[in-house]
């Protein structure tokens, strides 16, 4: 027997693959089409274990359609803009797009070299004009549909990288790259109005049944509806002027848990409060040095002053609760200001216990613990209402609905929906990003820019020698003439959000028209994209600014999709042992050996300390470099070994024996093949009744298997069929059941799969093959037991497959050792047989 040789086998079959096209997906193909996409890479450098997972993944899937009859969309291409390219230009002195590109031609010969069934006609980078140019053309649509608008906005400003960050940049209060303390400050900013559409995106998750539960609750939380009531506090002494401001809150049943009221430190109150209280304007300041975000907010202590001014209960007017400003309170949500109930909120627990306010249960399981204390914790579960006068007794949610109504009637609040989904800042400060197509004109204000003038072209020269923006510095590419006036007129500086960038590269796949974002009707022939397959990294911001965009296109009559993705999975990480040097050093798996059972740093012999399994990380030092791995082993065993040993969800940890095992299956797949080659009957079958149902299982299995992308089970479905396949003895049907096997194994495992359906002489590449079709009525595994008689007297039972045919249950009464013995190895001179029931020998 021969040996599979992957480094021959795999580079001849791309090339094949890539004469003949194999994988272009054609828009006008007769047959039903499906798009599978998996989230498109940042071009970092190289290709890490967790894009080998997901586009094998991806892979599998679609080559497992192509063979279904279906006409399958499957591209690639690189989310190009961004950070780090101009970090590398800073610390590597190498322009962004030289950087960016040369990673880009890096990284698609790796994902070439894996095999992958790709399009790569329709490879885009976003960094491209030919890609962001038709993005400033949609871009300007939406702004004539008055979806964007410019405001100005309080923004986290890292005053090291000189940039404004999104709130997800911002960590424990300081910038996500620089690690310096995030400061406030205001610009004008663009927004999109994705709040417009905050309904819209809550409601179409109902519709989403084929995504991940635990993804579309993030995206409800993160668009945050609540009802809740604004009412008006009067205050004790009118201030500047005012007699009452709005609070905001979700729990009205909770009201006469109420001990304090709390405003920002950015409410008009607050500063007219603090005028002649230089203690309250020093606690102010101080509050507006932290970030703006819920989460730099969140992980701060709670701080309050006391002003020493009161509001009034709503429903007592002798009830006097004192007003302080809190940093806990957010200007920018619901109305900036809130009543505190520390029994009921932690925050206002903490908050309380701080500066001694008093602690009243009001929700308790029964009304026996009304008077029970509260402790370190509040209780937010649910319950009856207590201590709460006319409430009394109501369940919490009652309560509520008690309390709306009440200060409807009364006049003093009204029930409301409140979103947490803010607009979506699109501005960065940033040379590598989209150019917003706008020009600032003194006279008329912003113009958009002309459509013949699009694309607006970044300027090569520009220098990152000092931090910034190099294009607000740049000595000429920002100056224009106003395209409504004529007059003196600068180009936006800023660029957009990268998150703009991969909100539609989904359609520019489908569809590519040169003059135009996307056609219409071709772009509606593909989508939504029928599996979705990336990190759950993305599971809130990508998705969402996608989905937004979708609607946003559809509403402006550009594409009539709601949904972007129909199915969405998110794929487990790759992880891999840590080891650690006896100084602390974190060690790499190539810098590590086994010498006497235990494990030495190679170069000093030291004792290695092997540390947890994670995430490979370059922190970590734990990665593992797939080029090598693929030199080594093949793309083949790397993506049998990425699909067989973890559920596709589930992290999978690297691990030589894996490989190794991946590498012995790939060429026992070899062997197999080489000796089931001298078979004609193709999937004739016949003759071992139970191999053909094991075959005929398998094939079913496998596809409801890789449908439901549980790959590691289609992987045990295979080995399986294999082990079978190895104990059976020749016959008809072993020879079917190995070439079918090559069917099920080519989404997997493509190169193996092509060389030996050429090694058996077969037509054609297995790519292009139908996947087999499983035999329903092979699919029944029932067994049935039948008596077998001689004379009428119950001599043995045999087990046969049910609906076996009146021969096959002959043969095995006769060839039973004990009826042998009883006939006295002479033939019976009459058999009757009952099918599935009895076998009657007269002797
Ligand atoms: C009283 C109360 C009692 C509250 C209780 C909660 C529990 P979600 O559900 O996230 O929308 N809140 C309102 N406006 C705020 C602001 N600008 N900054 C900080 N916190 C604010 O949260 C709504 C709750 O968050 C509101 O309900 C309010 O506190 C607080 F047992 O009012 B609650
Ligand atoms: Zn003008």
């Amino acid at each position: 027997a021969s040996r599979f040789n992957p480094l021959k086998a795999d580079a001849h079959w791309q090339k094949i693959w890539e004469e003949r096209g194999s994988f272009h997906a054609s828009d006008d193909s007769a047959k039903p089409k499906s798009y599978v996409l998996e989230m498109f890479p940042y071009p970092s450098g190289r290709i890490h274990m967790g894009h080998v997972r997901n586009y094998t993944m991806g892979d599998v899937l679609a080559r497992y359609r192509r063979m279904k009859g279906f006409e399958v969309l499957h591209p690639m291409g690189w989310d190009a803009f961004g950070m780090p390219a101009e970090n590398a230009a800073m610390e590597k002195k190498v322009h962004p797009g030289e950087w960016t590109r040369s990673n880009i031609a890096t990284m698609r010969a790796q994902l070439k070299r894996l095999g992958f069934a790709l399009d790569w006609s329709r490879e885009l980078a976003t960094c491209e004009p030919d890609y962001y140019g038709h993005e400033q053309a949609l871009f300007l649509d939406l702004y004539e549909a008055g979806l964007v608008y410019r405001k100005q906005s309080e923004v986290n400003w890292d005053p090291v990288d000189m940039t404004v960050l999104a709130n997800e940049q911002v960590i424990d209060g300081r910038g996500w790259r620089s690690g310096a303390l995030v400061e406030r400050r205001k610009l004008s900013q663009w927004f999109l109005k994705i709040t417009d559409f905050a309904e819209e995106l809550l409601d179409g998750l109902d519709d989403l049944e084929q995504w991940p539960d635990k993804v579309r609750l993030m995206q409800e939380n993160w668009i945050g509806k609540s009802q809740g009531l604004r009412f008006r506090f009067r205050l004790g002494e009118p201030v500047a002027g005012a007699e009452e401001f709005e609070v905001f809150t979700t729990r009205p049943d909770t009201i006469f848990g109420a001990s304090f009221a709390a405003i920002s430190p950015d409410h008009p109150i607050a500063a007219a409060l603090a005028e002649g209280n230089e203690a309250l304007a020093a606690f102010i300041k101080e509050c507006k040095a932290g970030g703006t975000t819920a989460a730099a907010l969140e992980t701060a202590e709670k701080k309050g002053f006391d002003t020493g001014a009161t509001v009034v209960h709503p429903f007592d007017p002798e009830w006097r609760l004192p007003l302080y400003v809190a940093n806990f309170v957010l200007m920018d949500y619901g109305t900036g200001a809130v009543f505190g109930c520390p029994a009921h909120d932690q925050r206002d627990l903490d908050f309380a216990r701080k500066y001694g306010l008093p602690v009243t249960r009001v929700v308790a399981a029964t009304v026996d613990e009304a008077d029970e204390a509260i402790g370190e914790e509040a209780y937010s579960g649910p319950g009856l209402l207590v201590n709460s006068r006319f409430l009394d007794g109501l369940p919490a949610a009652d309560g509520i609905r008690e309390v709306i109504h009440r200060a409807e009637e009364e006049g003093w609040g009204e029930g409301t929906t409140v979103w947490r989904l803010r607009d979506w800042g699109v501005s960065r400060q940033r040379y590598w990003g989209t150019p917003i197509p706008i020009i600032h004109c003194e006279a008329c204000g912003p113009v958009p820019v002309p459509r013949d003038q699009l694309p607006v072209v970044l300027p090569e020269d520009v220098s990152f020698d000092i931090p910034g923006n190099p294009l607000d510095r740049h000595p000429s590419w920002a100056k224009a003439s106003c395209p409504s006036c004529g007059g003196p007129a600068r180009r936006e500086t800023d660029t957009l959000d990268t998150f703009v960038d991969s909100s539609w590269y989904f359609i520019r796949f489908a569809s590519q028209p040169d003059d135009e974002p996307f056609d219409k009707a071709v772009a509606e022939s593909w989508l939504p994209v029928g599996q979705y397959i990336g990190g759950v990294e993305h599971a809130i911001l990508h998705l969402l600014y996608a989905r937004f965009w979708t609607r946003a296109l559809k509403r402006i009559g550009r594409l009539d999709i709601d949904e972007p993705f129909k199915g969405l999975f998110t794929q487990g990480m790759v992880t891999h042992e840590t080891y650690r040097a006896a100084d602390g050093r974190w060690l790499s798996p190539d810098e590590v050996e086994e010498r006497d059972g235990g494990l030495v740093e190679t170069e000093t012999g030291q004792p290695v300390e092997t540390g947890r399994i994670e995430k490979m990380s370059k922190s970590k030092k734990n990665t593992v470099d797939p080029e090598p791995i693929v030199e080594q082993y093949g793309a083949d065993a790397v993506r049998w070994f990425m699909l067989s040993d973890s559920p596709p969800e589930r992290d999978l940890a690297w691990s030589e024996a894996g490989i190794e095992g991946a590498w012995r299956f790939v060429q026992r797949l070899w062997r197999m093949s080489e000796e089931g080659g001298s078979s004609s009957t193709w999937l004739g079958g016949g003759e071992d009744i139970a191999l053909d149902r094991k075959l005929h299982q398998t094939i079913a299995s496998v596809a409801v298997n890789i449908e439901s992308l549980a790959f590691n089970k289609a992987v045990a479905n295979i080995y399986a069929l294999a082990n079978a396949i190895e104990k059976a003895p020749p016959s008809a049907s072993r020879s079917a059941a190995l070439e079918t096997l090559l069917l099920l194994v080519a989404p997997m495992v493509p190169h193996l799969a092509e060389e030996a359906w050429a090694a058996l002489g077969r037509e054609g590449l297995i790519a292009d093959q139908a996947w087999p079709e499983a035999n329903p009525a092979l699919l029944v595994e029932d067994q049935v037991t039948i008596a077998v008689q001689v004379n009428g007297k119950l001599r043995d039972t045999i087990t046969a497959p049910k609906g076996a045919p009146r021969e096959t249950v002959e043969e095995m009464a006769l060839t039973s050792e004990k009826i042998v013995r009883v006939l006295e190895g002479k033939a019976p001179r009459k058999v009757i047989v009952v099918p599935d029931r009895l076998v009657n020998l007269v002797a």
